[in-house]
């Protein structure tokens, strides 16, 4: 069933064409000041928060930094987490994802597995989810110990994401690693989306401007991710409305 979260996603992309979420790591600064991005990024657009990361996004600052997310910005806050401690009662919604080119038991099933008991029992909206990892994969390619999909095999990505929509999953992402140099090629974007058709495309990984994310939309994205220019930009604001103004109505 589709909960309020995934549809006000799918309302966003029919009615704009795409849409933005920006991506808070709670090991990476306090929560008053996730709070205080989470705010100036509502303002520039965005349409949710994603809170996650590999490493150390678990318990109190977790948990505080959701509920500073929440209470300064008013926007849903979507877990993404790396494993069953990325996981707290006072998020809206989880991406229930399995890493499909992961080679680890760990990230495909077991995780998951774990995890959806607290699912239940915190009324977390899960999001059911395909994630592939593409080159270069960054920290979280090798945590997740990902085989790559090589950055010149967009077949390779179809042939995955395909599986996916086949397993039920509602939405595909494709990563290309947080601070990655370049985001996931245009071509790749394009054959993964013919392959999915109404299925949700997400990419994150890279993308640090307006002109790249309206790139990646034109071939076919249609929730576009950005975590490292939000984190690093000196007005969070100015930073996601170029993007949300980029990707919008195209
Ligand atoms: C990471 O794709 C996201 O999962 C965001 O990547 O930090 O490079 O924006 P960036």
């Amino acid at each position: 069933m589709i909960g309020p979260v995934e549809e006000m996603l799918a309302t966003v992309v029919g009615a704009a064409g795409a849409a933005h979420l920006t991506l808070i790591d709670p090991d990476t600064q306090s929560p008053e000041d996730a709070g205080r991005m989470a705010k100036a990024a509502a303002e520039g657009g965005t349409d949710a928060i994603m809170v996650g990361g590999s490493v150390g996004a678990a318990g109190r600052a977790l948990e505080d930094t959701v509920a500073a997310i929440k209470e300064e910005s008013g926007l849903s806050v979507i877990l993404f987490p790396s494993g069953v401690s990325g996981l707290c009662s006072n998020a809206d919604a989880v991406f229930f994802m399995s890493l499909l080119n992961s080679r680890s038991a760990s990230y495909l099933i077991e995780n998951q597995a774990l995890g959806a008991p607290l699912v239940y029992k915190y009324s977390l909206e899960p999001i059911p989810m395909a994630y592939v990892i593409v080159e270069p994969g960054g920290t979280v390619g090798w945590v997740g110990d990902a085989k790559l999909i090589p950055r010149n095999k967009p077949e390779l990505a179809a042939a995955y994401a395909l599986a996916g929509k086949y397993f039920g999953m509602r939405m595909v992402y494709l990563e290309a690693g947080s601070g990655a140099n370049e985001p996931v090629p245009r071509q790749m974007v394009a054959a993964v989306k013919r392959a999915l058709k109404e299925t949700l495309l997400i990419i994150g990984g890279g993308i640090r401007s307006g002109e790249a994310a309206r790139a990646l939309v034109a071939a076919g994205a249609e929730i576009i991710v950005t975590g490292t220019g939000v984190e690093r930009s000196e007005n969070v604001e100015d930073f996601v409305r170029e993007i949300t103004s980029a990707i919008k109505g195209l």
